[in-house]
């Protein structure tokens, strides 16, 4: 049997291969995987300790604000204060970005991170999220300004998510391959558990919100209603599975194929979803084991931000699977 590969020796074994790397990405990369296991901590105190229910403000994304999301976010932010590599932190939590080191001082980085993704399943103990994103800055950038880091998805160097599930894994992708770890919680480390995840390049699963269908235009009802048909052929019905918590269902998509699905509405186009704390990160990683990230009409990696908390509607999983969806989402040219 071989001996497990703990994510700090897979972190320190991928910088040997940069030889001039500095050793600051795979700094971050252990903040994030610290972070990640402090908040696994509380959740799995959460019922016992005086941490569940709202905070009583609402935040940017006007939103209901959880307790569990704040000390989420205040756990990444410290974790990240307290080595001062990264420059810049910007949440889905927070209003502004959070300068971590001064103008005048060095800090490649920049990292987005949704710290507790799935919000509403806090009380009820089912499957919650984290998403990150590290973007590289220009050397002589203050790290203030948006156009600094608002970069667009293809420009990422690191993406991945944490999930708090039955178990807690960490996927990521430097751009060369999506790598999964599963925290063994007796040695509190996270062990290598599948690399170079390849996902199905067709799957029979689709996942959406489908008690918002009388808000959605014809074109994405069409859809549905072509993977509820029957067709033996094709692999329909397709079964339908959604927890609330985007993590886990694109989770399940990379290693069962198929697709997750939040369109924009007739009346709110843009959807629900943040393009740089979610849509972003979670394309690189998709696309990285050979699915897709779409807005059903664009592909999620090459849009341009114009804002750090900018929505768009996302189709993401399997290759196949989101080609369909866009040849119904697509406008027509008559
Ligand atoms: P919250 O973290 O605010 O609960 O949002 C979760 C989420 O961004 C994503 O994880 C879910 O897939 C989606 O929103 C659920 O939204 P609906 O409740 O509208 O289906």
């Amino acid at each position: 049997m071989s001996s497990p590969i703990s994510l700090t020796e897979h972190i320190l074994d991928q910088q040997r291969l940069h030889p001039d790397a500095t050793g600051e990405f795979s700094t971050i990369m252990t903040q994030i995987v610290l972070g990640g296991k402090m908040i696994a901590q509380d959740l799995r105190q959460a019922g016992l300790l005086d941490i569940l229910g709202s905070t009583g403000d609402v935040n940017i994304q006007g939103e209901e604000v959880q307790r569990l999301d704040q000390r989420a976010n205040d756990t990444f932010v410290q974790v990240f204060e307290s080595s001062k590599i990264v420059r810049t932190v910007i949440s889905e939590e927070m209003e502004e970005p959070y300068t971590v080191i001064p103008a005048e001082r060095t800090g490649k980085y920049a990292v987005f991170f949704d710290p507790l993704d799935g919000s509403s399943n806090i009380d009820v103990n089912a499957p919650l999220g984290a998403i990150f994103s590290i973007h590289r800055l220009l050397p002589s950038s203050s790290g203030k300004e948006n156009s600094l880091y608002l970069k667009p998805g293809v420009e990422q160097v690191a993406g991945g998510y944490i999930l708090f599930g039955t178990s807690t894994i960490l996927v990521y992708t430097c751009g060369d391959g999506v790598h999964q770890f599963t925290l063994n919680p007796g040695i509190g480390e996270f062990l290598l558990s599948a690399s170079n995840i390849t996902m199905p390049s067709r799957g029979k699963i689709y996942s959406v919100n489908e008690g918002n269908r009388q808000k959605w235009s014809n074109e994405m009802r069409n859809y549905i209603a072509h993977l509820q048909e029957s067709d033996v052929a094709t692999g329909r019905p397709y079964s339908l599975r959604y927890t609330g918590c985007l993590v886990a269902d694109v989770h399940r998509v990379l290693l069962k194929g198929g697709l997750y699905l939040y369109p924009g509405e007739v009346m709110k186009p843009e959807g629900k979803l943040r393009l740089m704390y979610e849509a972003a990160p979670l394309t690189f990683v998709i696309e990285q084991a050979g699915g897709i990230g779409s807005t059903g009409f664009e592909r999620i990696r090459n849009i341009q931000p114009k804002a750090p908390h900018q929505r768009v509607p996302l189709v993401i999983g399997s290759r196949e699977d989101v080609e369909l969806a866009e040849t119904f989402l697509k406008p027509k040219i008559e």
